[in-house]
């Protein structure tokens, strides 16, 4: 590590330029209306980057107007169902063309690896916008069989204008979830990236304009949360809103749509996912598969195997095991070869994930390795593990959202499907046996919205994605985020002639 400390004061110059900083609205970059810009910041560093327009309700209110004009008036709506399609499918191909530039981007604002930037994030864009563009022309209702001599049919419409919240973890994923189904089934859109990452959301928007968006479908209107986010959550022209982030941030999000239209809501919020691991299971396997659940983009994943539940006969092997892989991850210059873990986003969330670290400490959770941060300048931070850890201590109950592991230990099924349970939070699962009893008991006791059994973060598009209880609700990827952006309307029409 002392090593990686030296190498981290001199940071590689990223491949790739800055064009674009200002808000996108009705097609056009222009500045925000009160001419202000705010920094982003580079999080190897905590240097500015660039400085962006910073948008306000001003700003909202206009994306909001040109989203509107462009639902209303269309083509967007209008167009055939074909040739949305084909947009999103020649921006895909505008994704894979710019590759390297998105991913260069993508690490310089978000500290990610560019590895996985390049190998993972971009190319499951591409992906994405190809599997929603062929759901284009695959959207209908149905012949409703009623009583009487009524021909009955539900047409499925576009909800309007959508309003769409992200954070900054995983930026241009959490935009190809938002946007590719609202604008599929001909909504028009008004995002605003997090105040972190706002540069990829503003490339990607230019490239999808490339690809033949017409002005107006889609806005994007970079600022903070409690200014723009809010803005955008209350507005009474904004017919739907979709929010990732925290849970504390997801239940203002619903409180503002409450206040203002009642415009539906779908979060998808924090978790406390628990990894459980039986005496039966490959621990190798079993291991390297806890190790990523929990560190993959530097532990800052909301489904993050964050409670490493481990049977007590396997117990002591499987920490010797994952102290020694965590000891092994290779941590610095996310554009370096071969470096598994970047900085963390910021200072607010580096300072966050060393308190819960000496909380830990102070808790009389054992800690096996790391626990303190790499350098002295930018957000790295130790690999980190602790043992011994306790339902009741606060790293086993709030999401850390950092490179911290906490191994638990446990005795039986009931006993873990129980303690699993007992969280706020029910995003997701990982379940390691090779008994299928026990698979099956597992699967249908967790109270979340996605179990993984051997394996973990399979995220294929067509995969339902989402939470229960206050991870949220509502499911994105696959044929379930359709129905958010479609209204159902039901015809009715008399199969007689009435008497006029
Ligand atoms: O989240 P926020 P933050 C969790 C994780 C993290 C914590 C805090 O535990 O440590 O949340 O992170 C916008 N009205 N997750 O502060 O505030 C904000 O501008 C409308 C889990 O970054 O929820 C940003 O665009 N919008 C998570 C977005 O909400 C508001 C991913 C997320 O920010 C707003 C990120 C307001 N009043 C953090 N205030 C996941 N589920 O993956 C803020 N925002």
């Amino acid at each position: 590590l002392r090593t990686a400390a030296a190498a981290l004061k001199n940071p590689i110059t990223p491949p790739v330029r800055i064009n674009h900083t200002q808000l996108l609205i009705n097609g056009k970059f222009v500045d925000s209306v009160s001419g202000k810009t705010f920094p982003t910041l580079d999080p190897r560093t905590g240097q500015v980057i660039a400085n962006v327009a910073e948008g306000d309700a001003e700003d909202i209110n206009r994306a909001v107007a040109a989203a509107r004009k462009a639902f209303d008036e269309g083509p967007w709506p209008k167009m055939t169902a074909h040739e949305r399609s084909r947009v999103l499918l020649r921006f895909a191909d505008l994704v894979d063309k710019h590759i390297d530039e998105l991913a260069a981007l993508e690490t310089w604002n978000n500290g990610k690896p560019y590895e996985h930037a390049a190998k993972i994030d971009v190319p499951g864009v591409a992906r994405l916008f190809r599997y929603y563009a062929g759901w284009a022309d695959k959207i209908h209702g149905l012949t409703v069989p009623a009583d009487g001599p009524y021909n009955v049919q539900t047409l499925h419409e576009p909800i309007g204008v959508a309003g769409q919240i992200i954070p900054w973890n995983f930026p241009l994923a959490m935009l190809a979830w938002k946007i590719a189904p609202a604008i599929v089934t001909g909504n028009t859109v008004v995002l605003k990236p997090a105040e972190q990452t706002p540069l990829t959301a503003l490339y990607a928007a230019k490239l999808l304009h490339e690809a033949g968006l017409p002005p107006g479908v889609l806005n994007i209107v970079p600022g903070y949360g409690p200014t723009a986010g809010a803005a955008l959550a209350s507005h009474m022209d904004v017919d739907k809103i979709a929010f990732t982030g925290s849970t504390d941030t997801g239940k203002i999000v619903q409180e503002l749509a409450a206040k203002s239209n009642l415009k539906p809501v779908t979060l998808e919020l924090g978790g406390k996912s628990p990894f459980i691991v039986f005496e039966d299971a490959n621990i190798d396997m079993a291991v390297e598969q806890a190790h990523m659940a929990l560190f993959f983009n530097q532990g800052q994943c909301c489904a993050a195997g964050s409670r490493t539940f481990i049977h007590e006969h396997v117990y002591d092997e499987f920490l010797e095991k994952a102290k020694a892989r965590a000891q092994r991850c290779t941590v610095g210059d996310p554009f370096q070869k071969g470096i598994e873990q970047g900085p963390q986003i910021d200072t607010e969330q580096f300072e966050k994930i060393l308190r819960y670290i000496r909380s830990g400490i102070e808790s009389n959770a054992t800690l096996e390795c790391g626990g303190d941060r790499i350098g002295s300048q930018g957000y790295y931070i130790q690999p980190t593990v602790f043992s011994n850890v306790k339902d009741d201590m606060l790293i086993a109950q709030d999401e850390i959202f950092g490179p911290v592991q906490t191994i638990l230990k446990f005795k039986d099924v009931d006993e873990v499907i129980k303690r699993a349970n007992t969280t706020r939070y029910g995003l997701a699962a990982g379940v390691f046996t090779k008994n299928i009893d026990t698979a099956n008991t597992l699967t249908r006791a967790l109270r979340v919205g996605t179990v993984w059994v051997n394996c973990y973060y399979v995220f294929d598009v067509t995969i339902p994605f989402g939470g229960y209880k206050m991870s949220g609700y509502g499911r994105e990827k696959g044929i379930y985020n359709l129905h958010h952006y479609l209204q159902v309307k039901a015809v009715v029409t008399p199969l007689e002639n009435p008497a006029w």
